[in-house]
């Protein structure tokens, strides 16, 4: 366990799924942000897997991210709490459960593809918890970067409410600046740079009159979402910035207004006026709820993100490697919690206690005598809590709505490749299931077969290979069997009667799943 972690008040922290395509850029970003903000001491990089948040050995054996992760970046004095999530359908769960838990989303799009399935997906999730999103269009550069080809697939595809708050000043190999079109003034980036460093500059002439015309687009869209604003504007007035930023961060939190920026996670230009605005327009925990749970009868109640309140939190992802045990991350939504203390689980009707809290950074974990309310922890060891849990004060027994997980549409038959191992493929199998509750498994008497079912092939090999690494079981595949169906008329003695059909395809295939 590394040293101790700084306390946040609730005021301070923003929650933030780093969301979008696999490929997009995300995992790259947040080890930009994380080393920007001073979190880490090196660059990771992902296809050298050290990337902060792609740390499992299947994550840096196939150099994609398969595990949500948490990565903690202290910035102006507000703590960044990011969740880097796969882009990937077959590990959509992670992404599920990352945005059931933050307050807002950075959705992230390469600047060479554009707006992708992976994209439309995770708006979709965003959409649905009706969080405020921010835009970074990565990679600008890369070959065929076109930030304005992306702006208009995203106001066309995403949404129309997608507004520019930056502009990029070149693309490629001559990528080389950003101009702010909140202050009209360029940053140039300083070549070789490792932590976004700029100059400040004069706008380039060739790019006044894009400028302008994006400039008077913000602004005006701005003024139209608040009637005072917009009075001020028409009259010709100076608007005042933090007035516009307010109104913005308003204007985001009710879905009608997605800033736009754009950079390169990879140079890390452009990183640090996305984390500004991170803190500026993404709200405080406070400011994102009342969360709603429900009482001991089955009551509404509404919760403030604030200390305050009764404590609430949510277990959104639960992991054990060996030597260390399980570990449950948890997201506190109301009240505070203090390192030894005593909760209540209502799904289980169990008590259980916080030992070892701390605060997870990829994958190390930095003890804290105590979370305020909004805050991210982790937690080893409990007895009976898993993923999508409430954790409560024990005289106050309150339940957060649970984790949608997406359907798990893959399946595939399994047998032990070695003899006697029987045993372990059922244990194995259940652990599985615990860390990724996308992963299901159990024996279909109708078939004669265990059935692993996933989000898809890759999904499956990877639960294997995990299967492999920690519990030591190799597993044989194979297409599961079509269920006999006894539909054929008995025709002997001539008796002719139809035998009722039972087990309806629906039915049959989830038998055995909890
Ligand atoms: N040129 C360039 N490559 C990048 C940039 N960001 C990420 N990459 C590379 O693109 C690939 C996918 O990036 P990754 O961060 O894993 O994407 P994720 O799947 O969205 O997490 C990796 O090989 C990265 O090194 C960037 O800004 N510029
Ligand atoms: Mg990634």
């Amino acid at each position: 366990m590394a040293p101790s972690a700084p306390e946040y008040e609730s005021s301070l922290i923003r929650n933030i799924a780093v969301m979008g395509h696999g490929g997009a850029g995300k995992t790259t970003l947040v080890d930009a942000m994380a080393y920007i903000g001073g979190a880490t001491r090196r660059r990771g990089h992902v296809e050298r897997g050290n990337a902060l948040t792609d740390f499992t050995p299947e994550e840096t054996d196939h150099g994609i991210s398969i595990n949500l992760a948490v990565a903690p970046v202290p910035w102006k004095g507000v703590k960044l709490n990011l969740i880097d999530t796969p882009g990937f359908a077959d590990f959509f769960g992670e992404a599920k459960a990352a945005v059931r838990v933050v307050d807002g989303a950075l959705v992230v799009i390469n600047a060479q593809d554009g707006v992708e399935i992976g994209t439309e997906k995770a708006w979709e999730a965003c959409e649905e918890r009706g969080i405020p999103r921010l835009v970074f269009i990565s990679m600008m550069g890369r070959e065929n970067a076109s930030f304005e080809d992306v702006f208009q697939q995203v106001k066309a595809d995403l949404s129309s409410g997608a507004i520019p708050v930056e502009v990029p000043i070149g693309s490629g190999e001559e990528f080389r600046g950003i101009v702010n079109l909140f202050s009209g003034r360029a940053h140039m980036y300083r070549s070789g740079s490792s932590k976004g460093e700029y100059d400040d500059a004069e706008i380039p002439e060739e790019l006044q009159a894009t400028v302008d015309r994006y400039r008077e687009d913000l602004i005006e869209t701005i003024a139209s979402a608040d009637d005072e604003l917009l009075e001020a504007y028409l009259e010709g007035e100076e608007l005042d910035r933090e007035r516009i930023l307010e109104v913005m961060a308003a204007a985001m939190r009710r879905g009608e207004l997605f800033p736009v920026f754009c950079g390169s996670g990879e140079s890390g230009w452009g990183v640090r006026a996305v984390m500004n605005k991170l803190v500026e327009l993404m709200p405080s925990p406070e400011q994102a709820g009342p969360f709603l749970a429900e009482g001991r009868n089955g009551d509404a109640v509404e919760l403030a993100g604030v200390d305050s309140d009764p404590f609430t939190a949510m277990v959104f992802k639960t992991t054990s490697e060996p030597h260390v045990g399980e570990l449950s991350y948890f997201r506190v939504f109301s009240g505070t919690v203090d390192n030894g203390a005593a909760v209540y689980n209502p799904a289980h009707t169990t008590p259980e206690r916080i030992s070892h809290l701390a605060t997870p950074a990829g994958e190390r974990r930095n003890e804290t005598p105590r979370l305020h309310a909004g805050d991210i922890g982790v937690v080893a060891k409990l007895k009976d809590t898993h993923t999508g849990d409430t954790l409560c004060a024990e005289g106050r027994r309150l339940t957060l709505p649970g984790i949608e997980w997406p359907a798990t549409d893959n399946s595939v038959a399994v047998t032990p490749k070695h003899r006697g191992d029987e045993d372990k493929l059922a244990t194995g199998l259940n652990k599985l299931h615990e860390e990724d509750p996308t992963f299901r498994s159990g024996y279909e008497p109708e078939l004669g077969q265990t059935i692993a079912r996933g989000c898809g092939e890759l999904h499956l090999n990877i639960c294997f290979e995990k299967l492999q690494r920690k519990y030591h079981v190799e597993v044989d595949t194979e297409d599961p069997r079509i269920p006999y169906r006894e539909t054929l008329t008995q025709t002997a003695e001539g008796q002719g009667r139809h035998k009722k059909q039972t087990g309806g395809r629906g039915q049959s295939g989830t038998a055995g799943f909890g």
